[in-house]
């Protein structure tokens, strides 16, 4: 009889411990296919917002209807990275770093083959301490961006925005927005946009001037705009300058302008270096095909490059794990919960997939942003 007891008690006890493990199975069963649900969910709505940012970014670039070196070389082309720097003379970590870098020496593979060495550099460009620069160009709706890192053995604080080749150390940046025979441009306006590294009264500085030039009659006329911003200081080596050009100041005379993504400009450059007093003048002209293209001018219109606008960059869907097979963190207690910890790591992925939902979303507001400035205007 005792015995038969005891076997009952343990048949009882056997029977309550399958049924707790039923119960633990189908609550880890459900747990699953909870997360499973959650996953999918998360899933589909990611798809949704990297479906309407790929539509936003390709009716930009469907839409990218502004080109201003249609009728110059493609052979070189040079970029504008998206991003909004701070124009106070500091250059902060990660301000300029993805914008790609133009860089120009005294034996420069680009000069060589479609610009020119003038001045002081058509006989001697035997001292790399004399010049070497680096040019880097952001753009938002707003405005173009330019830094320039020069070396520079002699800096020159003298001299006048208005005409950096008498005297002064500088840049001169040719751009054109629209082509000169395009219904947004019947009058081939372009824009050269000056700037010096003293401020116009022989101290540190950083200023800035715009000739206006207009291809239907040949005119042209120096400006300067208090919209645009330059800030320049002192290097190691040389020296260095952050410029703004607002679009509008283009909007003046190309009213039906629009900076937009993969839009391409026509640009060159003149870097201009003074030393001794201005005594020793040298500049270069960083492309130039007048001859090749039959220009019938100097080199201001000379074939330039392009200046191709890059757009913001879109941050890419990885793809998630599965759903894990092992029980999740609310059946920790359960005896076969010795798996538990690897419920951590899709957690964390999905803290990932949001982050990344948060910047593709982001980014696609940039892009509308765009859209709608351009719209507006
Ligand atoms: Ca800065
Ligand atoms: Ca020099
Ligand atoms: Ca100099």
């Amino acid at each position: 009889m005792v015995k038969q007891q005891a076997a009952a008690r343990q048949q009882i006890a056997v029977r309550q411990q399958i049924a707790a493990r039923q119960q633990i199975a189908v609550r880890q069963q459900d747990a699953i296919k909870a997360e499973r649900y959650d996953m999918r969910n998360k899933k589909l709505a990611l798809a949704a917002v990297i479906i309407l940012s790929a539509a936003l970014l390709a009716g930009n670039l469907s839409a990218a209807s502004v080109r201003g070196g249609a009728h110059w070389s493609d052979a070189v082309v040079r970029e504008a990275a998206w991003g909004t720097p701070v124009i106070d003379g500091v250059i902060s970590s990660g301000e300029w770093d993805h914008a790609p870098v133009i860089t120009v020496t005294l034996d420069d593979p680009v000069v060589n083959e479609y610009g020119i060495y003038q001045g002081g550099w058509e006989s001697d460009r035997s001292n790399t301490a004399d010049f070497a620069t680096e040019v880097r160009f952001l753009w938002d709706d707003k405005s173009l961006y330019i830094y320039e890192n020069r070396t520079d053995d002699d800096v020159i604080l003298d001299g006048s925005s208005e005409t950096p080749w008498s005297g002064a150390d500088g840049n001169l940046i040719f751009l054109q927005v629209a082509d000169d025979d395009s219904p947004m441009n019947p009058e081939g306006w372009g824009h050269h946009i000056f700037y010096i590294v003293g401020n116009d009264s022989g101290d540190w500085g950083g200023a800035t001037a715009v000739r206006i030039v207009n291809e239907s009659d040949g005119s042209r006329e120096t400006v300067h705009y208090d919209e645009m911003k330059a800030v320049a200081f002192k290097t190691s080596n040389g020296w260095a300058i952050e410029v703004e050009v607002p679009w509008s100041v283009f909007q003046k005379e190309v009213p039906e302008f629009a900076p937009e993504p993969d839009a391409i400009l026509g640009f060159s450059m003149v870097p201009i270096d003074n030393d001794d007093d201005g005594a020793d003048f040298s500049q270069l002209c960083w492309f130039r095909q007048d001859e090749q293209l039959g220009v019938p001018r100097d080199y201001d219109f000379g074939g330039w490059a392009h200046l191709r606008l890059l757009a913001p960059v879109i941050v890419e869907e990885p793809e998630p794990e599965a759903a894990p097979e092992a029980a999740p963190e609310a059946v920790e207690a359960a005896p076969e919960a010795a798996a538990a910890p690897q419920a951590a790591e899709p957690a964390a992925q999905t803290s990932d997939i949001f982050g990344i939902v948060i910047a593709t979303a982001a980014a696609a507001a940039v892009v509308a942003a765009v859209s709608a400035k351009k719209r507006k205007d």
